[in-house]
């Protein structure tokens, strides 16, 4: 099939995810044309019928916030003509689905199906916004599909936007060939030679990943163990959450590796995750550290405890509950038999229910489902 993809090129889960589906799509057989305002960070390799159609947004001095929107439609409209799209999946809602909506009303007449995946802040924070609510709704009900990536999402776009479509459930997944237990070069390469704890955090550093809570809980884990943290991402509170470790005298132990590409070689070398966020449709980089046989310590919210089995694969603790997250934090770090446990256990839930080939073939399976309907099923 001729497949189209919208999404977010930057570092984030939706991009991450709608790029790998692309490119297993593309080695399926399938030719599948990527369109964003630059090229997404995972499609760093030339692939066979894959291709990259970049959206150039024009400004203009009376334009405070250049149209997006409109220039994406503009640009799905050509894609879809020129290289006879059948489907358009579109990851994150908004302005994605609405774009694709008045993209396909643009003459000439355009027969292209609409897949819409929701991620997460695209409902819980910004689609529920009074200003987006009424077109988020709207973009929703025009696409032929809708998906979520988590049951917890599902209910709450249910709830939030009264969306009255079926909504298919289907979780986030992850490349188990190359997020894997592997040898990787040592870093940091002081906390290793030294044989210290190494505790991960990576995201987008905004407010909702709480990334104070993750310093917390490190100032107290490096007064009982000697450790080291990784914080891997960059964000707005980026400078508020390096000012926290200066005056907590812990800078030398914390690395701001920023935005990174090598999340494998990290992830090997570290002994526990810590995803204390506010809320978490998912949390896909849960999947990537267990897909590592790291366990991970994440909170009790929105979709993470399908994905993180309190007690099997890591710990789930309430938002903000430094001592519980330390309490857990310390209590793996100094049983290794148990760390190691909880990382193999956190492997095959990974390879049992989130491997890349079992959910490209409930998107792919789903793809036919939607492009099959008659108008008088939908
Ligand atoms: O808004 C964000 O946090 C970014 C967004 C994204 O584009 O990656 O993250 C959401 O989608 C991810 C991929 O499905 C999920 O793993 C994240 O949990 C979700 N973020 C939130 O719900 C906060």
């Amino acid at each position: 099939m001729n497949l189209g993809i919208v999404c977010y090129p930057t570092y984030g889960g939706s991009g991450v995810i709608a790029t790998e589906l692309g490119q297993e799509m593309a080695r399926r057989g399938h030719y599948v044309h990527f369109i964003s305002c630059s090229i997404p960070q995972r499609l760093n390799s030339f692939q066979e019928r894959v291709c990259f159609h970049e959206v150039e947004v024009p400004t203009y001095p009376l334009f405070q916030y250049p149209p997006y929107s409109l220039a994406l439609a503009t640009k799905i409209a050509e894609v879809a003509e020129y290289r006879k799209l059948e489907l358009l999946h579109v990851h994150y809602a908004i302005p994605h689905a609405t774009s694709a909506f008045l993209a396909r009303e643009i003459p000439p007449p355009k027969k292209f199906k609409i897949i819409t995946t929701l991620h997460g802040t695209d409902i819980t924070v910004v689609g529920k916004n009074p200003s987006y609510l009424p077109v988020a709704r709207l973009s929703m009900e025009q696409s032929d599909g809708i998906t979520a990536v988590s049951h917890y999402l599902k209910e709450t776009t249910i709830e939030k936007l009264g969306i009255t479509k079926d909504i298919e459930v289907v979780p986030n997944f992850v490349d188990t060939e190359n997020f894997r237990r592997k040898s990787v070069p040592p870093c940091p390469k002081r906390a290793k030679e030294k044989g210290e704890k190494v505790i991960i955090h990576i995201s987008n550093f905004r407010p909702l990943k709480r990334l104070a809570d993750v310093v917390e809980v490190f100032y107290l884990l490096q007064k009982a163990i000697p450790c080291q943290l990784l914080l891997v991402g960059d964000g707005p509170e980026r400078a508020k959450i390096e000012q926290l470790c200066r005056q907590k005298g812990i800078i030398s132990s914390v690395h701001f590796l920023g935005k990174q590409n090598a999340i494998t070689q990290l992830l090997n070398n570290s002994d526990l995750m810590l995803l204390p966020s506010e809320i978490e449709s998912f949390g896909l980089v849960a999947l990537e550290a267990m897909a590592c046989e790291v366990p991970v310590i994440a909170t009790r919210v929105g979709g993470l405890p399908e994905v993180v089995i309190h007690g099997e694969v890591g710990f789930l603790c309430n938002v903000g509950d430094i001592q519980t997250m330390y309490d857990y934090s310390l209590q793996l770090l100094q049983n290794e038999p148990l760390r190691r446990e909880m990382g193999s256990k956190g492997r095959k839930r990974v390879l049992d229910y989130f491997s890349l080939k079992s959910v490209v073939d409930r998107y792919e399976q789903y793809y036919f489902c939607i492009l099959h309907k008659t108008k008088e099923e939908e």
